[in-house]
């Protein structure tokens, strides 16, 4: 009887993990994104979530210094540190480098800061609007991917943006 019950139950399992995975729901996992210093470590994650309209992104950081960090998506998929200048000029998404004049580009965050507490931590959560986890011209993994860029503080100016001091990698998984 036991002996049944456990073939019974093998076979069950025979038949049923195939059909396991949810293929019916598109919706992408969550995409984890390992954020790095100027020094190469790593110093957290941002959790990428969709959004729908845009992607969350869920930041569990440490050892940054404290105080309001801008942040953004940038267009290239590489953090070569120290300064990250790899990552390229902000995600420009369907836009792409043409001036339509409607705006920021797809890879920016508007009115956020990071803001790190004195212990060097931060855990936020906030919506890029822009951009998807899906496919097209806005997905963050268009082109290969593109980068998640701290910026040493907040203020952007037109003198240029501030020094990027952390950069994590947006790459499909898989
Ligand atoms: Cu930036």
């Amino acid at each position: 009887m036991k002996n049944t019950l456990i073939v019974a139950g093998a076979l069950l399992a025979c038949v049923t993990i195939p059909v396991w995975p949810s293929a019916a729901n598109p919706a992408a996992k969550p995409v984890v994104v390992e954020i790095k210093n100027a020094a190469g470590q790593s110093i957290g994650t941002a959790t990428l979530t969709d959004a729908a309209p845009g992607v969350r992104i869920k930041l569990d950081i440490r050892s940054l210094p404290p105080g309001e960090h801008s942040i953004h998506i940038h267009q290239v998929a590489k953090c070569d540190p120290p300064d990250f200048k790899s990552a390229g000029p902000h995600f420009s998404g369907a836009a792409g480098g043409h001036e339509h004049g409607a705006g920021a580009p797809a890879g920016d965050i508007p009115n956020f800061a990071l803001v790190v507490a004195a212990d060097g931590t931060a855990h936020v959560s906030v919506v890029a609007p822009k951009v998807t986890l899906a496919s097209g011209d806005d997905s963050v993994f268009s082109n290969g991917g593109t980068a998640i860029v701290i910026h040493a503080v907040s203020n952007e100016t037109n003198s240029g943006a501030p020094p990027r001091i952390a950069c994590g990698v947006i790459s499909k998984s898989e």
